[in-house]
């Protein structure tokens, strides 16, 4: 047995018996993919990421990738690249690319259900193979000689990257100098330096296509100003065969030496340093639409990111519990005093429980979160199929899903990161006492790898203010709306289940949010008139960020424990299989309203406490941090 222990049964019970994914499954554009299919995917995959996927994850972090600077290569471990082959030769990628490209068409809810899987097991993996995942980008962008190197992107796994940040522009992207000059034959020129690019190397890539913004000469300033090119590692002779010949003139300079991800390479790479060997790019597209471009990129990887932290959350926690279970010591509580009162395993003990109550309820609240974000992608991947853009072109109800992925996503991403992060240390890892801060158990790495989702891909801070800023002010609420509605419909619903407590729960947060929701924008639209109104929601749209996730994974696990609650009483089977007829599946769903509950007692009223805290932010409050001397920091 590996590091990792997946949770296949839960993803099968939101998916089917929560989410309903059935609805989608077997369906066109998805014939076929039914929900047999999906299910063999999900075991089969749970089987290759506990087996040979999860494998090599201690190796490749005891032996990072060393680069030979002066030949190009990278080395790694071998066990790595095995895990990272047997992942190419299973195919399952397939699921995520156009049928265009030899793809088979899958929902969204399932591929993401299946990424989790592997991210959880050993997440560079996942990302070293995202070059099959890019090529959808080329293919639905790209002009035809693109949508070809596309297709030899997916016929000969070539790498990808995506190239935004500079040393001088990190979450400031549109502080980018990166420089793109028209060459005359139709390519463009680039010189700059890019930092922190992920998989820009790898010794199983034959070639790597590279993703890169760079801002035209004479082009404006900010992200506006900048376009999206296509520089391959080394240049592609005939786009029908996928023949090579010379290499690009971008050179891999260094790799980090980082706290955690380690095989992941992160690459600080020269594009054109050297005057006889160009940095070749190629328009996108051959327009000039950058960072929308690259948002679509954006958007995935920001998926990914909060999905590969949920993951690790949950292994953290299967981890946590297994221990848990085996660990003996100390007396039941009630029997503190009696020195010879038999040992307990420390599952006994309410300290204990309380903590695997907090992990398993944001373990399973934030797939919840997560699957349902992918069930709403669900719609617009499949509009997309159509031909169809969502934003534009394909009623009103493909259009509100396109805006509510869109408002959800910096929270899978954001909530996804922090909470992980914060409960695989202070919880998941403290459950093993000594024994966690040792290297003989995998929690301390799986604490120091989910570090960086938190980081990359846009900090919180910068979710925070996306997801404030964009997703509700300048949707005018609208989506936020739309998800309100269904909170409150289920939070108000009548159902004899004796949840009524968790309902109350979920409503009270609610207008806890909407409290914060009414202040925020009051500040915002005072700002208009009083520019300095806007530091009052700059205070605070991180936590409104947590305190919104909180929420959703609140009315979400209500959301699971009423359906375990109706399989309880009633004795039916669900549609994932999940029956309180067996001993094991009566306890899973036993959990499942314990989990709801727990979460609306523990946590759910914090939201009370946060919105008075934000609230609290009048001009005196805001003064007394936005004009404090950096000197009296
Ligand atoms: C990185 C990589 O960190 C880490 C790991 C990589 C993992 C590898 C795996 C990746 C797999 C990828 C596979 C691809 C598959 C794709 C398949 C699908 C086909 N939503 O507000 P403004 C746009 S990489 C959408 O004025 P500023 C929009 O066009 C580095 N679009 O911003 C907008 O115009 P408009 C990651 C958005 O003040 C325009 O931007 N680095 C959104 O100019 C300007 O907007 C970061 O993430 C959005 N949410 O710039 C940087 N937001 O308004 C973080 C903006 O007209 N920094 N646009 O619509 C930020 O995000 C900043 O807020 C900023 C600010 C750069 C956007
Ligand atoms: P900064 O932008 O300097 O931020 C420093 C601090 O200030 C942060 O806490 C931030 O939240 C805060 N801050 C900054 N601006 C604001 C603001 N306006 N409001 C509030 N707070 C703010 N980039 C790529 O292009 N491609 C990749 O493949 C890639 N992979 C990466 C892999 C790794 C391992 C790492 C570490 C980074 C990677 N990055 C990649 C870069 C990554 O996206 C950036 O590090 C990230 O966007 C933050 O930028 P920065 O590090 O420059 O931090």
């Amino acid at each position: 047995m590996g590091h990792y222990r997946s949770n296949v049964r839960d993803a099968e019970f939101v998916l089917l018996d929560v989410l309903g994914r059935q609805e989608v499954l077997g369906k066109a554009p998805y014939e076929e993919v039914d929900v047999e299919t999906a299910r063999e995917a999900l075991h089969a995959v749970a089987e290759l990421a506990e087996g040979p996927l999860a494998e090599s994850y201690t190796e490749s972090d005891r032996t990072p990738p060393v680069l030979d600077r002066a030949a190009g290569t990278v080395s790694m471990p071998e066990s790595f690249v095995r895990s990272y082959q047997t992942w190419v030769d299973n195919e399952w990628w397939r699921l995520e690319i156009e049928e265009g490209l030899g793809g088979t068409p899958a929902p969204p809810s399932l591929t993401w259900a299946l990424s989790e899987l592997v991210l959880g097991a050993n997440p560079a993996v996942k990302m070293f193979a995202a070059g099959y995942t890019f090529s959808n980008v080329l293919f639905r962008l790209g002009t035809p000689e693109q949508q070809q190197l596309a297709q030899l992107m997916v016929d000969h796994a070539w790498g990808a990257t995506m190239m935004l940040t500079e040393p001088d522009a990190g979450s400031d992207v549109g502080a980018g100098r990166t420089k793109a000059v028209k060459a005359g034959d139709g390519s463009w020129h680039l010189t700059g330096t890019k930092r922190f690019i992920t998989s820009g190397i790898a010794p199983f890539y034959d070639n790597v296509v590279h993703f890169v913004l760079a801002r035209p000469e004479g082009a404006g300033p900010g992200t506006k100003g900048l376009s999206l090119f296509i520089v391959p590692q080394r240049h592609v002779t005939d786009l029908e065969t996928g023949e090579l010949g010379e290499e690009n003139g971008v050179e891999i300079t260094a790799i980090e030496h980082k706290m955690g991800l380690k095989v992941s390479t992160t690459c600080e790479v020269a594009l054109g340093e050297d005057d006889a060997r160009p940095a070749v790019g190629w328009l996108l597209g051959e327009v000039h639409d950058g960072i929308a471009q690259m948002f679509r990129v954006i958007e995935y990887a920001r998926m990914l990111v909060g999905t590969k932290a949920i993951a690790a959350l949950s292994a953290g926690y299967q981890a946590a519990l297994g221990y848990a279970k085996d660990r003996v010591q100390g007396a039941d509580l009630t029997q503190m005093a009696d020195k010879n009162a038999p040992r307990v395993t420390i599952t006994a003990h309410p300290d204990v429980r309380r903590s695997l109550l907090l992990q398993k309820a944001y373990a399973e609240g934030l797939r919840a979160l997560m699957l349902y974000t992918a069930s709403v992608q669900d719609q617009v991947h499949a509009a997309q199929d159509r031909g169809i853009d969502p934003d534009t072109g394909d009623g009103p109800d493909v259009a509100l899903a396109a805006k509510v992925n869109d408002l959800l996503l910096p929270l899978v991403k954001g909530c996804g990161s922090e909470r992980a992060f914060t409960l695989l240390g202070t919880e998941s890892l403290q459950t093993l006492g000594g024994s966690g801060f040792l290297q003989d158990y995998p929690i301390e790495q799986y604490v120091r790898d989910a570090k960086i989702d938190s980081l990359y891909e846009g900090t919180t801070a910068i979710q925070g203010q996306d997801f404030f800023f964009r997703k509700i002010l300048r949707d005018r609420g609208q989506a936020l709306g739309h998800v309100a509605a269904q909170v409150q419909q289920t939070a108000s619903g009548q159902v004899d289940d004796g949840l009524d407590d968790v309902r109350g729960a979920v409503l009270r947060g609610l207008g806890e949010i909407n409290g914060m929701v009414e202040f925020l924008t009051a500040k915002a639209v005072e700002s208009q008139t009083r520019p300095e109104a806007v530091y009052a929601v700059g205070l605070s749209t991180t936590r409104f960020l947590l305190a919104t996730g909180d929420l959703l994974i609140g009315w979400l696990l209500l959301r699971e424990a009423e359906v375990a609650k109706r399989l309880l009483d009633s004795g039916e089977r669900g549609v994932s299989g999940v029956s309180a007829a067996d001993d094991d599946g009566r306890a899973y769903l036993q959990g499942k309203v314990a989990a709801a509950r727990f979460f609306a007692t523990e946590v759910l009223p914090r939201l009370g406490a946060d919105r008075r805290t934000i609230t609290a932010a009048d001009d005196g409050q805001v003064a007394s941090v936005m004009d404090l001397p950096e000197a009296a920091f």
